[in-house]
């Protein structure tokens, strides 16, 4: 596609002139890292999309092939836990088939480099620790962990077919936060005060329609700090972002280390 944009003079000077912007808003984006005191990463499902784990709301997302209410809330756990066992099942398959990617490296690298250097994540799949982030809030739990029902026990989620059973006989559910269900409120808390304290916030792969994760932005926007976005579209929070990263996270992210 490059080449027959390149082909033609006039497309060829705004192929040009996009790049040189892309390179400009990469560079700032590096130097503002580097400058950085507190950063905040808040990591979304696109985040893990180039590893091979949908996505909930894209084209290809788990929520167009199944209903949100028939699989991801409390009421849908209570009137069919094995059809939601069996869809958190096939997910964990998929994560344990599947490895972190080149977005996931990349932010492991610059906790590496930065001190204060924080992730909030949105997903479950605990891609970010399997990378070696160790600063990784995980606001909606994970679906490597499974809850026990009746004495709250957390354990590793049992792999197998059916309704897994705690030792003390209770049900156990996936270990991660439904619709309508509150977030862990340390982490939460966490969150919230990383946000109010960092001066660079980063949203990636994240469509920012779910709340509360969404709001972290105006907390960070509200203290001053620099708010970028990383996403190949448009989406709920863009009109509120002060630089747009338009593109694959697993490209843009190693594309910020490479200028720092
Ligand atoms: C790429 C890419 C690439 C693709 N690179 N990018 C205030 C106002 C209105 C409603 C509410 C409100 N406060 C609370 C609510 C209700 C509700 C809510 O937010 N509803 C909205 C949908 C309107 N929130 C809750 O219920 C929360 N609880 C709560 O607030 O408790 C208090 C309370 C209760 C009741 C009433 C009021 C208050 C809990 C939310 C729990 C969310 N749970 C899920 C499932 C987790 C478990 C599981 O995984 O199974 O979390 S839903 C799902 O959405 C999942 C995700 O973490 C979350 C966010 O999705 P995400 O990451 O944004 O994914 P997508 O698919 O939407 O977007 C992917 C993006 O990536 C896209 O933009 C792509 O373009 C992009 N992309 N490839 C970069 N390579
Ligand atoms: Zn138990």
């Amino acid at each position: 596609m490059y080449a027959s944009l390149s082909s033609t003079p006039a497309l060829h000077v705004i192929w040009r002139l996009c790049s040189f912007v892309m390179n400009e808003e990469l560079q700032r984006v590096a130097t503002a890292l580097a400058q950085s005191t507190t950063t905040l990463v808040l990591s979304g499902a696109g985040v893990s999309s180039a590893s091979g784990i949908p996505t909930f709301r894209g084209e290809e997302g788990l929520w167009r092939k199944y209903r949100v209410e028939d699989l991801a809330t409390p009421k849908a756990f209570k009137s069919d836990p094995v059809l939601v066992w069996e869809w958190y099942q096939w997910r964990l398959q998929l994560v344990h088939d599947c490895a972190p990617n080149a977005a996931h490296e990349a932010l492991s690298q610059m906790e590496e480099r930065f001190e204060s250097f924080w992730i909030v994540t949105q997903n479950v799949d605990g891609y970010h620790q399997q990378a070696g982030s160790q600063q990784v809030i995980e606001l909606h739990g994970s679906i490597r962990r499974a809850r026990c029902l009746a004495c709250g026990k957390r354990m590793t989620t049992p792999v197998g077919e059916g309704i897994p059973y705690c030792d003390c006989g209770g049900i156990l559910r996936p270990d991660v936060v439904w619709f309508g269900e509150t977030l862990p409120m340390g982490e939460l808390q966490r969150a919230v005060d990383i946000a109010r304290n960092c001066d660079l916030f980063i949203t990636a792969g994240t469509s920012g329609l779910v709340e509360p994760a969404a709001s972290l932005l105006s907390v960070a926007a509200v203290a001053g700090a620099l708010i970028v976005e990383i996403n190949p579209v448009r989406t709920a929070a863009s009109h509120r972002v002060d630089v747009i990263l338009e593109g694959d996270a697993e490209r843009i992210l190693p594309a910020i280390i490479a200028r720092l």
